[in-house]
């Protein structure tokens, strides 16, 4: 079948990202020998026109597109990347005849909502390598569809249990039809997964949602080869992990450090990295293997807020952890979570002071949390009444606590500001696109935060505002 794939995402903050999910589903596609063309919309200019010219040459006779953000999760400064997918699919239907399929982590979150809202045939839940291909076997057959757990069609009842789809092997993106080099050279890097799932149960994350809480790790020595093959053909010299926890299982990740060292792979890397699982040792075999940027997804430097996040680690396991990183020098940054559950003035000067304590790279601040459907946040979120159940997740609704409502920005703002190393997005401090995208002329690879740390004071809109934010709901 002749097959158009589209990557609808056009986000260049932080960094244009590698649609890598579509190049999965490329893969698996080609392998089936259907003939595939990909349209990534992330640099084209004239997005619809050049998407139209596709439409009209290649004549699709499925068009697969691929959501993979819904917006950009930074509140107050929150964009809902709903209305470009809308032009997108509008688009579509005006130029080609075609069925449309859509997939990807964006559409996985609420994926009923969303078939609702977009006029798309069908909606693919989860890791879609094979489920597509059995649709499209369906298709070429002109078969009744079964029902799948995995699978939404529109004008069909809904499947009793709606469950993401799980590949039964993951095997090694085909990239040949995208544009590795702009994403190095606009991104700084580009990405590979070693392993999906995560097995852990923090009350906001999406992650087990979307890739299952069993944790599925691929072939260490097919990763490696992958790595070979991007660094000779795609000139890679920046891998981004994008596993949910690099480090963990321990063993697999240490294995895989010894094997990048034992075929002397010439990379370096980041990856997000969770505080409790990392000892010296596998911090020495990381960096052996090239790792140059630890993320940490440390939400909070507050004992209290950690245990109402259900986090697998303590604040002991957080400085044991930035200090190890201190130590071996590798450029370290944490993810901070404010107004959570629970959250308070005493937590907030909880999660400050450790970090003032600890001196990392950067801090990399987010305020409020985003409510997710299936999420246990959901469910404290109906109880409080900061949502109600007719809400419309697939627009960003944000919980913030009780008691910082209407304050949290000016709470967060007046601290960060007294301090260099912190960043935080949705008010703009020590980043811009702009800021970025200059950045990125000087070809710094790696992410931006590494260089915030060196920033001599702190400031609002460095080199102007980044494009206007629309409202946070809808
Ligand atoms: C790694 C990661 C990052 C890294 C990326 C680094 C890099 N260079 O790649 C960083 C930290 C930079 C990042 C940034 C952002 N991210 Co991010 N990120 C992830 C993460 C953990 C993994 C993404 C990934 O690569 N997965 C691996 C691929 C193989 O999986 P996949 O894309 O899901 O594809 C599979 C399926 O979805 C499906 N599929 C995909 N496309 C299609 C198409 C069709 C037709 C079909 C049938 C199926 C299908 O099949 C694929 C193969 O199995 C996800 C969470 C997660 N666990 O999924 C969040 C996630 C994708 N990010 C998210 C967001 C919001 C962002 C940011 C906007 C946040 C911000 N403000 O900075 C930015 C946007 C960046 C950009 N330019 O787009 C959200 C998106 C959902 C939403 N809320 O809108 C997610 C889901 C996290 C969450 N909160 O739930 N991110
Ligand atoms: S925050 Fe990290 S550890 Fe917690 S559930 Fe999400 S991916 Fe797993």
């Amino acid at each position: 079948m002749k097959i158009l794939l589209i990557s609808v995402n056009r986000e260049h903050m932080p960094a244009p990202v590698f649609p890598l999910g579509l190049a999965y589903i490329a893969g698996a596609l080609k392998k089936a020998n259907h003939s595939v063309e990909v349209i990534d919309l992330c640099f084209s200019r004239e997005g619809l026109a050049d998407l139209q010219g596709v439409l009209i040459r290649f004549k699709p006779e499925l068009i697969g597109l691929s959501l993979r953000n819904l917006d950009n999760l930074t509140y107050p400064a929150s964009l809902s990347y709903l209305k470009e997918v809308e032009e997108v699919i509008a688009t579509c239907r005006s130029f080609s005849s075609s069925r449309l399929v859509i997939g990807g982590s964006g559409f996985s979150l609420a994926p009923q909502e969303l078939l609702k809202h977009l006029n798309v045939d069908f909606g693919i839940v989860g890791e879609g390598e094979e489920v597509l291909l059995t649709l499209i076997d369906f298709l070429e057959k002109n078969l009744p569809l079964p029902p799948s757990p995995h699978l939404l069609i529109r004008g069909h009842p809904a499947p009793p249990c709606i469950v993401g789809g799980q590949a039964s092997s993951i095997s090694t993106p085909d990239r040949s039809l995208f544009q590795t080099g702009r994403y190095l050279e606009e991104g700084g890097m580009l990405n590979l997964q070693t392993k999906r799932g995560c097995p852990f149960s923090c009350i906001y994350c999406t992650y087990p949602l979307l890739e299952g809480k069993k944790i599925r790790v691929r072939e260490v020595d097919e990763v490696v080869e992958e790595m070979e093959h991007l660094i000779q053909e795609g000139e890679t010299d920046y891998i981004y992990f994008v596993d949910d926890i690099f480090n963990y299982p321990v063993p697999f990740a240490e294995t895989l450090c010894r094997k990048m060292v034992e075929r002397r792979i010439k990379v370096t890397w980041s990856a997000f990295v969770n505080p409790g699982f990392l000892s010296e040792n596998l911090l020495h075999w990381m960096v052996e293997a090239g790792c140059r940027g630890i993320e940490f997804g440390t939400d909070s430097g507050s004992p209290k807020m950690l245990h109402y996040y259900r986090k697998s680690f303590t604040r002991e396991d957080v400085i044991r952890a930035s200090q190890l990183c201190s130590i071996w020098k590798v450029n370290h940054c944490h993810y901070l979570l404010f107004g959570g559950p629970g959250e308070d003035d005493e937590t907030i000067e909880e999660s400050f002071q450790l970090m003032d304590q600890l001196d990392p790279t950067a801090v990399i601040a987010m305020l409020g949390i985003r409510i997710y459907p299936g999420t246990e946040l959901e469910k404290i979120s109906l109880s409080q009444g900061v949502i109600r159940e007719e809400t419309n997740l697939i627009y960003p609704h944000f919980y913030i606590s009780p008691s910082l409502r209407g304050r949290l920005e000016e709470v967060i703002g007046e601290k960060a500001l007294k301090r260099r190393q912190w960043i935080v997005p949705g008010l703009e401090i020590n980043v811009t696109q702009n800021l970025m995208e200059q950045i990125r002329k000087f070809k710094i690879r790696g992410p931006l935060w590494e260089l915030v740390g060196r920033m001599k004071r702190p400031r609002v809109s460095p080199l102007g505002h980044s494009k206007s934010s629309i409202p946070d709901s809808n």
